[in-house]
């Protein structure tokens, strides 16, 4: 992946069901944070098949299809929004290869996971992915943030 961007963008990434059932949240959002990117919205959250079909719906014709929103749906999702400058790019690079196998090591899919049917993190290709992602994944999350935050302001 070469870096080019200069301007600030979202990247959706999502802590698939086997990164949370193994433990793994903490490890992957310190990850995020040591590299300074900002984490921008956050929500525990588990997956109707719908949405599922609607986030992955470049791949609806590849034959793995069933089985990935299968595993999408088959557990609680970790969805962020991470901001910074290149992030989509960066976030691509920190989380390696499609498959586990081909990852290098330090990558979080190097490090942590071997199939790519359970590559436990989800990180947009383009900017134009990471609005539309975020706009599936974090729906909502952004106006009960706003919403917080008036309540602190109030005090
Ligand atoms: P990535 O952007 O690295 O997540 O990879 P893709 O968008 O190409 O694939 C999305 C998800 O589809 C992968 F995370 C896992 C699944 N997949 C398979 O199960 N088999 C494949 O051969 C390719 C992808």
């Amino acid at each position: 992946v070469s870096i080019v961007a200069s301007s600030v963008e979202q990247s959706y990434i999502m802590i698939k069901p086997d990164g949370v059932q193994r433990g793994l949240v903490g490890e992957i959002i310190s990850r995020f944070e040591k590299k300074g990117f900002l984490l921008k919205g956050l929500k525990l959250f588990q997956c109707p098949k719908n949405l599922a079909q609607e986030h992955y719906k470049d791949l609806k014709d590849k034959p793995f299809f069933p089985g990935l929103i299968e595993y999408i749906t088959s557990g609680p999702v970790v969805c962020m929004a991470w901001e910074g400058v290149g992030v989509v790019a960066s976030a691509r690079k920190l989380i390696g290869a499609t498959n586990p196998l081909q990852a290098e090591p330090g990558t979080i899919r190097g490090d942590l996971a071997v199939q790519t049917g359970r590559n436990v993190v989800h990180g947009s290709d383009s900017p134009d992915n990471g609005k539309r992602e975020i706009g599936c994944g974090l729906r909502g999350v952004k106006c009960y943030l706003n919403r917080l935050v008036k309540i602190w302001q109030r005090g």
